[in-house]
Order: structure tokens, then C-alpha cells, then sequence
């Protein structure tokens, strides 16, 4: 058995990092926006680069970008490492911790490992995957998905973003379009540890949570074409209004799901109306809808009775109504003995844990299509994420970090 007492987490090292990582990729206003294969995410890339490598570990970055940073063992043979990961890049005006904690704790656990002086039997690594937001490229997850066999790594390559550029002359010209695949085979299991972004530990008092499942996404954009007019000369009955058709689907949504027991979740985060002009009847209106559940039948009826209303509203409106798919995952369930092991940890350094399912995407959902998977969760302040508020005190970001290294090191033994 890795003995684990001899180890520990270096917390302060690993929370001034989170900071400065979270300083880079910051505009004007000091909003920190670092999107996929930008030049922000460029420098946050180079910073984990350097801290990796001044670890002494071997970097490796494959065809879409994703950065492996790898504890081999002793005689350097490729065999299948234990990996944690997560992802570094961010949503717009985001918070420091989102994605950067997992990958910067799975840093500071093979720190841990080698300061031990002990050498362990199987690679230890952690991953930070290319584009987990998909904010500028959809879909979100791309680079696990692509690590995981289920994006061809050119479809990948070739995504167009909301800005225009494509993702693969993106990542040559931050210099990240890296060669084949990691010199590594498939992990023998994979860790994430990560913020909650949602409010049930810290309401509940519990330390860690322990994921079993992940729910399913499906990620859509409608185009409304309706005819641009005059906001002052046309009658509203004569009206094909593509701004007020876009509105009501968002009502809605909001009063499909909005009740105590509803457990899909819509959201309509993006909008744009054309020409959007004060005195002009909106002729085009384009919006995204990204729908949740846990139930992978569930999920699939509630995209059925959105094309169904939209199919509706257009014959009511006289507006034109398409959708086009940005992406789509199913849900997911969690390796069971990794739970355990995760469980096992906690409660043997006497915290709090509880089982729960995971509301936002992660990469881990992409790797459990590939190895034995799970996450672990740290409370968010308030449930807050995805906004510069985002917070999680530092006693409970290295409580979490030292659960990741003890469980990581039980599974470098596990059989
Ligand atoms: O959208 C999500 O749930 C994740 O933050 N990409
Ligand atoms: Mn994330
Ligand atoms: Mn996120």
C-alpha cells in the first residue's frame, strides 16, 4: 500500500496557483474570460506547462490539445496510468476554480506522491482537456469526448467557433496542436475532483460529495425566420415578428420545468435578433436551448415536446422555426467501487460525505466511457458558478485535494 501518511498536500502552493492561474485571461474590466485555444488560454496552457514540467514530470499534448502531465515509473514503461484531470479553460466573466481545481490539485497530488520518495508501480497522471466549455466551439467536452473515441479528431479539428476561427488553426497558432495520442494506454481509472457549482452540500453541511451519476445535456440552436418591418407602421396583426416568436418559447420552457418536481432544467443563454434595431420589427431571432436530465428517456421526450412547440408556434407566428444540434451527451453513471473507495476515503479522515449526481458537464463523463470513472465535489459558496463569485474557502479546497490523493493512492494498489 502507497502509505499515504507520509504524504501530504501541499494547500498553500496549490491555492496560490489557482490564483495566479486566475489571473491570467483577464480584460479590461478584470473579467476573467480564458475561452478554448485563445491566446488567454494559451498563457494559462504555458503556466500549468511550467509548473508541470518544473515537477519534473513528462508533458504531452495530442492532436486536439489536450495536456497530459505524467509521473512514469521507474523504468519508464507505458503502462496504464491512474489519471486525474479536469480543464483550464473557462465560460465568459468566470470564477477561478471551475475546471482549474482538478487539474491543479491532480498536480499537487503527484507532487505529494514524489515528495514521499516513493516511486508508485503505475504512471500517475493529470489531464487538462481542451475545450470542456465549449463556449466559442461546440460542443462542450470536446477534447475527453475526442480522447474518449466518440469525436473524430479531425470533425474536431475542423469546428467552427461563434468568433469565425477554426479550433485546429486555433491550437497551431497558440502552439498546441500537438502529435498522436499520449504515449500512455487507456487509464485504469480516472478522478476528477471539482467544484459542485450547485448548492446541495453547502445547504446540507457536508464536506465532500462522492458522484455516482451525471446527468444528460442536449445542447440546440433554434433559428427563427420572420419578416423585418416597421415598429411604427405595422399592425401587429400583420406582424411575423421573429423576436416575440423567440420569447415565448423561452416562457415556455420556463413554465414547463419551473415547478418543485420538474427534473429537466432549460436554459436559453444566448439570443440574437436581426437587425436588432429600437424601430424594427425583428426579422430573425437565433437562440440557444440547453436542456438537462438525469433520465436519458426523459431528456429525449422533452426534446420531442420542444420540436412539437416549436412546430406550433411557427404555424401561429407565420415564422419559419429550425433547430440545429451543438451537442449531446447521455447521462452518466460512475464507477461503483471507485464511489466506494472515494466514500472509504472520507470517512477514514473523519469528513462528512454524502452520494449525489452531478448537475453540470465534466470531462469524467466523457472518460467513464473509457475506464473505471468518478468525481468528487468540494461545496460551492452559495451554489454559485460560472460567474466571478464563485467560491470554495481554501480549508475546503485542500480537504478536497487530500481526499483526491488518498483515493488516487488506493487505486494505484487496487488490483
Ligand atoms: O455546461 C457544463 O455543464 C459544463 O460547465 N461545461
Ligand atoms: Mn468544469
Ligand atoms: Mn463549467
Amino acid at each position: 500500500m502507497l502509505e499515504t501518511d507520509g504524504m501530504r498536500i501541499d494547500g498553500a502552493t496549490l491555492v496560490s496557483r489557482l490564483r495566479e492561474l486566475g489571473r491570467v485571461g483577464r480584460d479590461e474590466q478584470s473579467r476573467l474570460s480564458r475561452l478554448a485555444v485563445s491566446d488567454a488560454d494559451k498563457a494559462g496552457r504555458d503556466l500549468f506547462v511550467q509548473w508541470a514540467r518544473a515537477a519534473g514530470l513528462d508533458v504531452e499534448v495530442d492532436r486536439v490539445g489536450n495536456i497530459f502531465a505524467i509521473l512514469h515509473v521507474a523504468n519508464g514503461e507505458p503502462s496504464a496510468p491512474v489519471m486525474m484531470g479536469s480543464h483550464i479553460d473557462t465560460v465568459t466573466d468566470a470564477g477561478i476554480l471551475d475546471g482549474c481545481y482538478g487539474v491543479l490539485a491532480g498536480l499537487s497530488v503527484i507532487e505529494a506522491i514524489q515528495a514521499s520518495g516513493v516511486r508508485p508501480a503505475v504512471p500517475v497522471a493529470v489531464a487538462a482537456f481542451t475545450n470542456e466549455e465549449g463556449v466559442r466551439y461546440a460542443p462542450d467536452m470536446m477534447g475527453s469526448l475526442v480522447y474518449a473515441g466518440r469525436m473524430d479528431v479531425d470533425e474536431a479539428l475542423a469546428a467552427r467557433g461563434t468568433d469565425g476561427t477554426v479550433l485546429g488553426e486555433e491550437l497551431t497558432r497558440i502552439g498546441y496542436a500537438g502529435s498522436g495520442m499520449a504515449r500512455f494506454p487507456t487509464p485504469r481509472a480516472y478522478v476528477e475532483l471539482h467544484i459542485e457549482q450547485g448548492p446541495i452540500l453547502e445547504r446540507e453541511g457536508i464536506a465532500i460529495g462522492a458522484v455516482e451519476n451525471l446527468q444528460g445535456i442536449s445542447w440546440q440552436r433554434v433559428t427563427v425566420e420572420g419578416v423585418a418591418n416597421h415598429a411604427g407602421t405595422t399592425p401587429m396583426s400583420m406582424r411575423r415578428d421573429a423576436g416575440q416568436a423567440a420569447a415565448r418559447v423561452v416562457t415556455f420552457l420556463s413554465d414547463r420545468f419551473k415547478h418543485a418536481d420538474a427534473s429537466t432544467v432549460a436554459t436559453v443563454g444566448c439570443m440574437e435578433f436581426h437587425p436588432n434595431a429600437i424601430n424594427v420589427v425583428p426579422g430573425r431571432a437565433t437562440f440557444t436551448v440547453d436542456l438537462r436530465d438525469p433520465d436519458a428517456a426523459r431528456l429525449t421526450e422533452e426534446e420531442r415536446v420542444l420540436r412539437g412547440y416549436l412546430d406550433q408556434l411557427a404555424a401561429k407566428e407565420g415564422v419559419a422555426i429550425t433547430l440545429e444540434r451543438l451537442a449531446r451527451s447521455e447521462p452518466v453513471s460512475f464507477d461503483p467501487h471507485i464511489v466506494q473507495i472515494i466514500e472509504a476515503s472520507v470517512h477514514a479522515s473523519g469528513y462528512s460525505v454524502r452520494r449525489m449526481t452531478s448537475g453540470a458537464g465534466h470531462d469524467a463523463q466523457m472518460m467513464a466511457l473509457v475506464c473505471p470513472t468518478a468525481m468528487i465535489f468540494v461545496p460551492s459558496r452559495g451554489g454559485i458558478s460560472h460567474n466571478p463569485n464563485e467560491h470554495t474557502d481554501d480549508a475546503d479546497l485542500i480537504k478536497g485535494a487530500t481526499i483526491l490523493l488518498d483515493v488516487v493512492t488506493r487505486l494505484l494498489d487496487d488490483p
